[in-house]
This record gives structure tokens, C-alpha cells and sequence, in this order.
């Protein structure tokens, strides 16, 4: 078939995918009670008490402190455009009086139809409140106002790390593209994103000591057509962007292998001196860091020195994946002295699984991705789990055979698959106590622009908060897909290009 007939027919698909979307239910606007009933990710309690309303009107105000003011400030404004006062005497509360038992994330939210009041003990639990009530307030069309139910929710995260990766090297996203993600991802409770700012097709950070990394090895990306690197003044912006939304940014310089843009900016890193050449394909494993060179050694800490200085997160990613040009013991040796240099500056050390085959310990966390053995030796030392298994959590894989970007070596992942699987059992042995918690990547290869990034990104990472956000006990599809279902509309109010999947009942 050529490329004109599978694209044809491609359109023919997506119109018939229409035409059943808009027969089977219609678009009755959501009731403020379904709206309670639909919060994704979660919360682990919630009851909408049915005794009526709170209205938010033109004269609305809030009462909280500044910072805390300010979260719930914008989203009262993002959601209804009413620009709300600020004062002693609000009827939206946010308040730092939570009861113990809510931790660092957890809150309280009490609406009756006088106020609404969101308790917590630390700013992001209020952070976090301020995202569900997002979710509660409704319109109601035949009032011609804008409501939330009454009733009240409990609610605290199940894990700790709650993350998505964005690859920011095989093709670059602006400053502004990435904010719009953290944005994203932290509506669903998300609190770290992972940037992978280096690898054969792109270097993206600036490093003053190397300038040629960014200079010339940020020139590039798959397929042409320009790359692009931050500034450290714009990764700085980014960091301190998602700090102020409770998330933290993990940053990934991939070694040793996936290191061409580096090879290509600096020939003394090569063993044989020579630069490579620019790389703009997807093959990968063809490229390592030269370990006897004296000059690797000086780049790797200086990289790691000035990555560390920008970045207020405790966290230091190191790659390591897929090192197939690296000799094995030379690799063993490499994340050795990866992990000192970093804890040398007082960060701690991610890698990818292959990097448990080194000399790691509890000071560690490692990401999976497909080996269990990997894991269990990673255990077996003392570290930490972030589960990303590629078949259930790549945003980059398609959802099925006629998705129009995207891979699919580990599996085609339709919206069900990327949320029922059990992250508690995933890998047979692995404790809760041992799990941080879980990170849905999205590779970049095919992923171009936003409207690449929100197509897989959605609806799939909304479920994979889920996962990670809420407990798992009474988890299942069925009662899942109908909270999503009754979110399409308020994707479709965000402008979020997402993937209609046939498995769902969009509203
Ligand atoms: C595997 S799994 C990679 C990436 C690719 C991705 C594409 C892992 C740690 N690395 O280099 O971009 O597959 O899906």
C-alpha cells in the first residue's frame, strides 16, 4: 500500500471512529455530583453528601496565604475566568491545619453550600487539593452558574515518586512546550518530571565548562530539521516553574552510551581522537564514553558539577541504559565512579536497571523497565525501585497498529492495558517499602510537538497517575473508564488533543 492509500484510509478510520463517538451517548453536560464521583486520580475517600451546592459567583474570594492563595487564585480563575477577591473573610478556605494523618501531600476538602475549605499540613497537600477542586467545580447551564457539590474528601498519595519522563533530546521542546507538560502532569498529582536532556541526537543543557555539548551537539534531532539546548538561566526557570507546583525535576545526562552528540561536540572524548559525526537517525547502542581518557573523567565530573549546581531537586540521572558498545567490566567501573561523583555532590544517584549490575547501595534508586533480575539484584543492594515497565507504561509505544506516531517494540497499549495491570505485584518480590513509585516515560523519536506528546500522553497518563496516586484496593476498569469517560469534556475544555479510544464511553 503507498503511503497516499494507507493515509486515506487511515482518514476513513478516524471518521468512522467519529461517527460512533458522537452516535452512542450524546454530550449531556456533567452534574456537579458526577463531577464528585469522577476525580482522576482517586481520592481515597470521598462523599458527595447531596444536600446541595456551594455557587461561585462574579463576587467570590478567597482566604489563604500567599503562596497557597495564589494555586487556588489561578485555578478558580482558569476554571470559571471569575478573577476571585482576596480576603480575611473568604468563603474558599486553604489552611496549613491539617491533621496529622495527611503527611506532606495529603488533604482535606469540606464544601458545604456556605464555603470550601481545603486543610493540610504542608503546601503541596494544599497543592493538591487546589487539583481536585478543579475537578469538582461544574457548569450548570440551565443556572447559568458555576457549582461545586457539597460533601467532603480525605485523601493521601500511595507512593512517593509519581512521575513522567519527557525526552527533550531525540527532538527539542521549548521552555514554554515544557512547562504546559508540568502544568499537565501536575493536575494529575504528579510530582517529578524527569527531563532526558542527552543522547545520540541531542545535548540540550548548557555546560560552561564544555560549550561546545550544547553549542554543537544541541544542533541536531531525529529526522532534522534543527535541535535547540537550554540555557542553564532557562533550566533554571524550568526548575524553580515545577518547584512552585510541589514537582521536582530529575535530570538525565544518559551515560555512557547514547553519548554521540557529546562525542560528536568533543574528539578528545573518543578513544581514537576523532569527532563523530552529528547523528539525526534511531538506532541506538552504537555509542560510549571513552573510559581510559583522562579528559572523560574531567567531563563527566563537570557535567555532573554544573548539572548539580542548577538543580534544587536531590536527584542526579544517570542513564546507562542500553550500553552496548561499553565492554561489560568497563561499564561495572563506570556507573561506579558515576555514583561517587554524584554523591561527591551530594545528590543521589538514578539509573536505569542495567546500572544495578554495578556497585550500587542504598543510597540508589533504580528504574526498571524490563528485568526483573535487574530488580532483584538492585534490592539485593540496598536500593530503591521506580517501576516504568515498557509494556504497560511507555507513552511512546501506539495504542494499536493505525496510531499515527509512536513505536510499538514493546507493546501496543490501549488505554485499559496502560491501567490494569497490578504495579503492587509487577515484579514478583518486590516490597512496597522497596517501591518509590512510578514513572510513565515518553520517548521521543516520533514525538515532534505538544500535539504529539498530548496524543499518547492522553488519556493513557491520567490512569498511570491513578496507579500511583491512589490505593489500589477496589481498583478496577469498569468502575475507572466511566470517571474517564466523564472526563473527555474537560480534556476537550483544555484543549488537550486526546486519543478517543474505543474502549471508553466518552461524554
Ligand atoms: C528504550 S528502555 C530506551 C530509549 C528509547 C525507547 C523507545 C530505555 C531505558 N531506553 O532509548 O528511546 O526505548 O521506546
Amino acid at each position: 500500500m503507498n503511503i497516499l492509500n494507507s493515509r486515506t484510509l487511515l482518514a476513513v478510520l478516524f471518521a468512522a471512529s467519529g461517527a460512533v463517538f458522537l452516535s452512542c451517548g450524546g454530550k449531556k453536560a456533567l452534574t456537579a455530583t458526577e463531577s464528585f464521583n469522577s476525580v482522576i486520580p482517586k481520592p481515597q475517600s470521598s462523599n458527595a453528601d447531596g444536600a446541595g451546592v456551594f455557587i461561585i459567583d462574579n463576587d467570590i474570594a478567597i482566604s489563604a496565604d500567599e503562596e497557597n492563595g495564589a494555586h487556588l487564585a489561578a485555578a478558580i480563575k482558569e476554571e470559571t475566568g471569575i478573577e476571585p477577591g482576596v480576603g480575611e473573610n473568604g468563603k474558599i478556605i486553604a489552611a496549613l491545619d491539617g491533621d496529622a494523618s495527611l503527611g506532606t501531600e495529603g488533604y482535606d476538602l469540606t464544601i458545604t453550600s456556605d464555603n470550601v475549605k481545603i486543610s493540610a499540613n504542608q503546601p503541596a497537600g494544599i497543592f493538591y487539593g487546589v487539583q481536585t477542586l478543579k475537578q469538582l467545580i461544574t457548569r450548570n447551564d440551565s443556572e447559568n452558574q458555576w457549582e461545586i457539590a457539597t460533601g467532603s474528601v480525605h485523601d493521601v498519595p500511595y507512593y512517593e515518586w509519581r512521575g513522567s519522563m519527557l525526552d527533550v533530546a531525540r527532538h527539542f521542546f521549548s521552555v514554554e512546550d515544557v512547562k504546559k507538560y508540568i502544568d499537565l502532569i501536575a493536575s494529575y498529582k504528579m510530582n517529578r518530571l524527569h527531563l532526558s536532556l542527552t543522547n545520540d541526537q541531542g545535548w540540550r543543557i548548557e555546560i560552561k565548562s564544555w560549550p561546545n555539548l550544547a553549542n554543537h551537539g544541541g544542533k541536531t534531532q531525529v529526522g532534522g530539521g534543527g535541535g535547540g539546548f537550554y540555557t542553564q538561566e532557562q533550566y533554571k526557570e524550568l526548575v524553580a516553574y515545577a518547584a512552585d507546583r510541589h514537582m521536582i525535576i530529575v535530570p538525565e545526562v544518559d551515560m555512557p552510551g547514547h553519548t554521540n552528540a557529546a562525542l560528536a561536540s568533543y574528539p578528545n572524548l573518543n578513544c581514537d581522537g576523532k569527532p563523530r559525526e552529528l547523528y539525526e537517525g534511531i538506532e541506538v547502542g552504537f555509542s560510549t564514553l571513552c573510559l581510559e581518557k583522562d579528559s572523560t573523567w574531567l567531563f563527566v565530573n563537570d557535567v555532573i558539577r554544573e548539572l548539580s549546581e542548577i538543580t534544587s531537586g536531590p536527584y542526579i540521572h544517570v542513564g546507562g541504559d542500553e550500553a552496548a558498545a561499553t565492554k561489560k567490566e568497563d561499564y561495572i567501573e563506570f556507573v561506579k565512579r558515576f555514583r561517587e561523583i554524584v554523591r561527591k555532590n551530594n545528590k543521589v544517584m538514578v539509573g536505569w536497571e542495567e546500572t544495578a549490575q554495578s556497585d550500587i547501595d542504598s543510597g540508589v534508586v533504580i528504574q526498571y523497565w524490563h528485568s526483573a533480575e535487574h530488580v532483584n539484584t538492585a534490592v539485593s543492594k540496598g536500593a530503591k525501585v521506580i517501576l516504568s515497565p515498557a509494556e504497560k507504561v511507555y507513552l511512546d509505544m501506539q495504542y494499536d497498529s493505525t496510531t499515527r506516531i509512536g513505536l510499538h517494540w514493546a507493546a501496543y497499549i490501549e488505554v485499559d492495558e496502560a491501567y490494569t495491570w497490578k504495579p503492587e505485584t509487577k515484579v514478583p518480590g518486590l516490597s512496597r517499602e522497596k517501591t518509590l513509585g512510578i514513572e510513565t516515560p515518553l520517548w521521543g523519536e516520533t514525538v515532534k510537538n505538544m500535539d504529539d506528546v498530548e496524543y499518547l500522553a492522553f488519556p493513557r497518563l491520567p490512569g498511570i497517575a491513578e496507579l500511583a496516586w491512589s490505593s489500589p484496593e477496589g481498583r478496577s476498569w469498569d468502575e475507572y473508564k466511566v470517571r474517564l469517560g466523564n472526563h473527555g469534556p474537560r480534556m476537550e475544555k483544555k484543549n488537550i488533543d486526546f486519543y478517543r479510544s474505543k474502549r471508553v464511553e466518552w461524554r
